[in-house]
Order: C-alpha cells, then structure tokens, then sequence
C-alpha cells in the first residue's frame, strides 16, 4: 500500500483506464457481474470505484469509506443512485464524448438491417453469386417516416444524421423540444403509429422498462422496421422475436438485448433481424475517450473535491 487513494477496478475495464489510474492511485481489482469478494482491509482503504454495467447496494453497502463511483458509460442504469445518494457518494457517467460514435452505429444498423448486408455477404462468402445474383432486400429506406423514441444528446445525432436520406422524421420523450422541427407525438404508441420505422434510444429506466411492446409492434406495422441502441430493458423481447415471426413487423436491428450477453434462440435463428453484440460505441478512439473521463473524473475529485460529469441523481460541484 502508498497511501495513495485506493480504486476499486472492475478487472474486465479498459487497459487504457487501468494503465492512467495506476499512476495516481491504489488498484484493487474486483470481478464484475460476481459477489462482492473483497478483504475487510481492502474493503476499509478503498475511496472510489471504477465500474460498468451493475454496481449495486450489494458492493455499496460494504466500502465504508467510498466517495465516488465513475461509472464508464452513459446509460448508468445499472448502478443503485438512490445508495449512493444516501451515502453521499457521487456517481459520475460519460455522456457526450459517444454520441457521434452511437449515432453512426445506428444508421449503420439501420441500413444494414434495411439493405440485408449480412444476407448478401453471406451469399458472396458462400459461393452462391457463382450459381445466381443475390435476393433483392425486400425493404428500402426510400420514402420512410423515422421515429426516435428519445431525442437526446444521442437522438438528436441520429435525427440530424437522417436528414439527408430524405426521410421524414418524428418523435416522443416526455416533453415536447422547442428547437427541432421535427412531428411529436405525446406517447410511444402514437409515434409508432404514425412511422414504419421506430428507434429506440432511450435510457433503462422503471418508465422505459419493456415499454416497446406488443401493442407498438403492432401498430409500427408489417412494413415496420425497428432499431434498438438505448437499453434491452425497454424492450418486451418475448414481443418482438414474436412480432418478428409473425410478420408483424419486416425487420429489426438490435444492438441491446435484455440479458446480455444472452441473446435468445428464437431471436438467433431469423434471417430478418441484425444483432450486433453492444457495439453502437465500441471502436478505439471513442471507449479511450470515455475511459479518459471515467479516470478524469476520479483525478478531480481528490484533487480539488469536483467532478466532470455528475448525474442528476447526485449532484456534485462541477469543474
Ligand atoms: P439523454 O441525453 O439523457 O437522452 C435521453 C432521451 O430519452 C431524452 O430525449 C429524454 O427525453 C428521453 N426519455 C427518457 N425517459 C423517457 C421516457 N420514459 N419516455 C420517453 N422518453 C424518455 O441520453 P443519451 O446520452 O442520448 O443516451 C441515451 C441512452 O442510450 C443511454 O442512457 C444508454 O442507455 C443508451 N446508450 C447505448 C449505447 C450503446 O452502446 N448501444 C451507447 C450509449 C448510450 P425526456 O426527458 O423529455 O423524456
Ligand atoms: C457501453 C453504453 O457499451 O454508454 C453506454 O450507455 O451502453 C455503451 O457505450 C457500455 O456502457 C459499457 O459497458
């Protein structure tokens, strides 16, 4: 031990993070998505923790001397707020420095779950353009009307990025924006009736929680396509594996799952949805941005008792 602050690290956490926090601070690694499994000793020095995904009361309740969880991430839905609130621990998340990433991912799902572009590798990769040209996509973005379920930092990007593909584009939150020109509509089932085209850029919350669900898949349509980049958690999965089969809806996209990294069978086996593993924000140059900010947040706060990026839950002095 050197009286540095000691960090409790998820072991499975960017190299990037680890290798900058080494050299301000104490490492105690902890296995993530597992029991707490910590010495008392270990448990008594440590002062912050850099995590991802789960982060519950389960770990919080047994670091008595914790200040700060950086949680590497936006979407911190995983992490029990209202215990670190009672505690005065400030929690701090990595908003910002992805939206462009995320915002890309999503039209790329997009237009590879419209333009089939795994169906047509596939048929080059397996010989079969030798026999006969490939299917046609039975789908097109061409004259489509888009909803974005969320029009935040993340869903703003996305909207702004569809612009130029000429489709009309719509949306619901929980309040109406005074600054885009885009349709609202004042509930989710609204929005999914007037659109054939529904993406799903939401946080993981009580609210959102499987709020994309039967009702919507039905009323978003045969022709429907649906994208989902914010959480499985708001998704009735069960709903759209069955809409999926049923023809109930064209195609979906899906870059979250509700039990990741389970993916479910049924889901697997169609050849109408793209299912990429978490990946919306997962290239180099944008997760060492996040890590830069998960460790820049823990720097400041013991260096001056401030923090980058607090969330609303628990408000600190900001730099
Ligand atoms: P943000 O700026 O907070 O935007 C959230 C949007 O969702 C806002 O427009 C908000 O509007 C709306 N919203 C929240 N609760 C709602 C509800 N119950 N009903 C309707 N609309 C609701 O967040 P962000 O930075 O865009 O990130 C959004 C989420 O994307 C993150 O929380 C994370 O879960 C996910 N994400 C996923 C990836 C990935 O790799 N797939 C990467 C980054 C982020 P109102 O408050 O007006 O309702
Ligand atoms: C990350 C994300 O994959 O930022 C988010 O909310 O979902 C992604 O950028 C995830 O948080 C890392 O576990």
């Amino acid at each position: 031990m050197t009286g540095k602050p000691a960090i409790l690290v998820y072991d499975t956490l960017l190299a990037h993070i680890v290798r900058r926090l080494e050299t301000h601070f104490d490492i105690v690694f902890a296995k993530r998505n597992a029991p707490p499994a910590i010495s008392p000793e270990d448990a008594a020095r440590i002062r912050g923790a850099a995590i991802y995904g789960r982060f519950g009361a389960e770990w919080i309740d047994i670091l008595p001397n914790l200040e700060i969880i950086s949680h590497f991430g936006v979407g911190y839905d995983g992490v029990d707020c209202a215990a670190a609130a009672r505690r005065g621990i400030v929690v701090t998340n990595t908003p910002e420095v992805l939206n462009d990433e995320v915002a890309d991912s999503t039209l790329g799902l997009l237009l590879s779950t419209i333009h089939r572009s795994f169906a047509a590798e596939n048929w080059l990769r397996s010989g079969n353009w030798l026999k006969s040209a490939c299917p046609l996509a039975p789908l097109s973005l061409k004259g489509r009307t888009v909803g974005l379920y969320g029009l935040g930092r993340i869903g703003l990007e996305i909207a702004h990025r569809l612009e130029p593909f000429k489709v009309k584009i719509a949306y619901h939150t929980r309040s109406v924006r005074d600054d885009v020109g885009y349709d609202y509509y004042p509930s989710l089932l609204e929005l999914a009736t007037a659109v054939d085209t529904l993406i799903c850029i939401v946080p993981g919350t009580a609210d959102t929680h499987k709020s994309v669900n039967a009702a919507v898949f039905s009323a978003l349509g045969s022709n429907g396509v649906f994208i989902s980049v914010g959480r499985g958690s708001s998704v009735d999965e069960d709903a759209l594996v069955t809409a999926l089969e049923t023809g109930t809806i064209a195609a979906a996209g899906l870059d979250v799952f509700y039990d990741e990294p389970n993916v479910p069978e049924r889901l697997m086996a169609l050849d109408n949805a793209v299912l990429w593993p978490h990946v919306a924000s997962a290239t180099v140059p944008t997760r060492n941005a996040m890590g830069d900010l998960v460790v820049d947040n823990i720097i400041h706060w013991f260096a001056d008792g401030k923090v980058l990026t607090p969330v609303p839950e628990t408000p600190a002095p900001k730099v």
